[in-house]
């Protein structure tokens, strides 16, 4: 077990939805600490670019135009485990199997709207978090 950190969106149908707060406060509930936030809003380009290990699949210029059509929150979530942690708090990827009580249970309105984002590995959380966030960004 190590402590580690992990990149967080909250996506458009959730910050459209005023539900940043209570996201937040599953992650701080489950012992997930944000140790850096904001909200930005992607451009088409830039949901491209995050989303490319998806773009062969048949969703991806929906997943990308969903992405770029209203703010989101980006952030870096600490913990023991936190990569799994966080992946456990989210929920399946599509809400009807996601289990009770996870973000994607509780507010997910769809397999696309899905409401929040989270790294499936060591190397995609490094990845992931560099392309949001600079060193001075983030706090030791
Ligand atoms: P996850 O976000 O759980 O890591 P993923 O990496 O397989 O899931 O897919 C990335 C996003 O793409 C997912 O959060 C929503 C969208 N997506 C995945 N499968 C989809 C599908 N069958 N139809 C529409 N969008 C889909
Ligand atoms: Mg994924």
């Amino acid at each position: 077990m190590a402590t580690e950190r992990t990149l967080s969106i909250i996506k458009p149908d959730a910050t459209r939805r005023n539900l940043t707060g209570k996201i937040n406060a599953k992650f701080e509930e489950a012992g997930l600490r944000i140790v850096a936030q904001k909200r930005i809003q992607l451009t088409m380009d830039q949901a491209g670019k995050f989303y490319e290990v998806h773009k062969d699949r048949p969703f991806y210029g929906e997943l990308c135009e969903f992405m770029a059509s209203a703010p989101v929150v980006v952030q870096v979530l600490e913990g023991e485990s936190a990569i799994a942690k966080n992946r456990e708090v989210m929920g399946a990827t599509n809400p009807a199997d996601a289990a009770d009580g996870t973000i994607r249970k509780d507010f997910a309105l769809s397999v696309g709207e899905n409401s929040v984002h989270g790294s499936d590995a060591p190397e995609t959380a490094a990845q992931e978090i560099a392309f949001f966030f600079s060193g001075l960004e983030l706090v030791g």
